[in-house]
């Protein structure tokens, strides 16, 4: 557990092989069927607002095989505000360049100083909050399928959480300097990222999917009246 959370801090990134036992895995990946059927391409590539449309996603963010990281980071007090299935498949294999995440949702828009760049995901009202807020995030991707070098596994470039919202030319700065790393993971695996990280997304070269539950967890209230949009 050091040796993760160590990594977590220096790098901005960590890989948990083994958090999900088979039987939980396979019942995530049972719900995640119903709401998104194997054989139906509609929804492939994604969802959000996961909490809403699977409630198996609420009980996935407070078992403490997942819990246990975020409070461990950001303390006892922490909450999952945002859940996203990420689902790469051969009809919507996708890629996503070099960023930072740096949008939280909210429930609806309120001028407050600090925070600013609104927008609308989904439907769902977005906006970037101060830097310090996103500095006490963490995401941790559940991964439900193998994730392998050729299976599309998010890329990131160590040590870069640490310096802040960086501007288009900062990150060009960071990819021409650093060194990515690919961060394959096992079924039932987690990665666990500081927002801040600067990452990628490759197509897959295998014609299998991916789905990744990305869950998100914050541990501040936000000022003047402006709320989480998908507090847990
Ligand atoms: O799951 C992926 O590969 C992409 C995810 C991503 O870009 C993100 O979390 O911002």
């Amino acid at each position: 557990m050091n040796t993760i959370l160590t990594s977590l801090a220096h790098d901005g990134y960590a890989i948990v092989p083994q958090a999900l036992a088979q039987d939980e895995l396979s019942q995530l990946i049972a719900a995640v069927d119903v709401l998104v059927p194997p054989n139906d391409d509609r929804n492939h590539g994604g969802l959000r607002d996961l909490f809403g449309s699977l409630p198996a996603t609420r009980e996935l963010a407070a078992q403490p095989a997942v819990r246990r990281w975020p409070s461990e980071v950001l303390g006892a007090e922490c909450f999952a505000m945002r859940a996203i299935l990420f689902d790469k498949t051969p009809e919507a294999n996708w890629n996503v360049a070099w960023h930072q995440d740096v949008t939280i949702p909210v429930c609806e828009r309120l001028d407050v100083p600090g925070y600013g760049s609104w927008s609308r995901k989904a439907g769902i009202v977005h906006v970037q909050p101060p830097v310090a807020i996103l500095e006490r995030m963490l995401t941790v991707r559940v991964h439900l399928d193998l994730c392998g070098l050729d299976n599309g596994p998010l890329r990131v470039l160590p040590g870069s959480h640490v310096h802040g919202k960086l501007s288009p030319s900062q990150i060009d700065g960071w990819k021409a300097a650093a060194q990515p790393v690919a961060t394959p993971c096992p079924a039932g695996g987690l990665l666990l990222m500081h927002p801040l990280l600067v990452h990628a997304s490759s197509r897959s070269d295998r014609p299998d999917r991916r789905r990744v539950i990305h869950l998100e967890f914050a541990v501040d209230p936000l000022p003047a009246g402006l709320e989480w949009y998908e507090r847990r």
